[in-house]
């Protein structure tokens, strides 16, 4: 008897269908490569999508993460929970409950004062507009800078320089695409994020997972973030 695969996927294994550019598709490839989950990858261009992809996701939106079992996750937090909670040694995400709400928090920094103004200042298409979501997202960076400033002092925080310490964890692989996108506003927008006191510790936590394999091997250049993030400028 013959089976017909409807939809390419690894048997026995994880598939994760994903886009190259996308901050929430990033936000999953990060979480499986720093708990070091062996995974096909399916990469396909959103204008373009595969005939068969309403089988995985009916809602046709990247990330969804086949498991082993079959079982099909959708919404990158969910799946970046998934793999934490699937896999607990690679201590993604603390086992305290303070902490685990401590670094969601942080996750949702990014999700409602980074985030928004990052595609805010493209889409605006006045100066005025522009601007006002600029300095919304500063404000936001500052947030981010406040929160690693707390954190760090606290027992998961461990002195730095990522939020669990020493070690990657879902604060960055659910948030370090955001960081990575910046190269759109700075080039589209004149976003400068000042060397001073008030973001050094958002500098200092760059650098450190700038240099992680789980945040490069899905890095895009500046270049490539420039160009995939045309479609939202408002006057491009
Ligand atoms: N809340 C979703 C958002 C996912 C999402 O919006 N993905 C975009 C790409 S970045 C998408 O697939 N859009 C469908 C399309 O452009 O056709 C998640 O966190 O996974």
């Amino acid at each position: 008897m013959s089976t017909t695969i409807a939809y390419p996927y690894e048997e026995n294994g994880y598939t994760l269908y994903s886009t190259a550019y996308c901050p929430f598709a990033q936000r999953a490839r990060r979480a499986l490569s720093a708990a070091k989950v062996p995974y096909k990858l399916v990469e396909f261009d959103l204008q373009n999508k595969p005939d068969w992809y309403h089988l995985v996701n009916p809602q046709l939106k990247v990330p969804a993460l086949r498991t082993p079992d079959g079982t099909i996750l959708i919404e990158s937090l969910v799946i970046s929970e998934f793999v934490a909670d699937q896999f607990p040694e690679s201590q993604l995400i603390p086992t305290d409950a303070i902490e685990r709400a401590q670094l969601r928090l942080f996750v949702e920094i990014f999700g409602s004062r980074v985030s928004p103004h990052l595609f805010g200042s493209l889409r605006a298409a006045t100066e005025e507009a522009q601007k006002e979501h600029v300095d919304k997202l500063l404000a936001g960076l500052r947030e981010v800078n406040d929160e690693l400033v707390k954190q760090w002092p606290r027992s998961s925080g461990n002195g730095g320089p990522f939020w669990f310490g020493n070690k990657i964890s879902l604060a960055e692989t659910s948030t370090a695409g955001f960081v990575n996108l910046l190269a759109g506003p700075k080039h589209y927008r004149g976003l400068a994020i000042p060397e001073t006191d008030e973001y050094a510790a958002y500098h200092k936590w760059v650098e450190a997972f700038s240099q992680h394999p789980a945040y490069t091997e899905s890095k895009l250049s500046d270049k490539a973030a420039i160009v995939a993030l045309k479609k939202f400028v408002a006057d491009a």
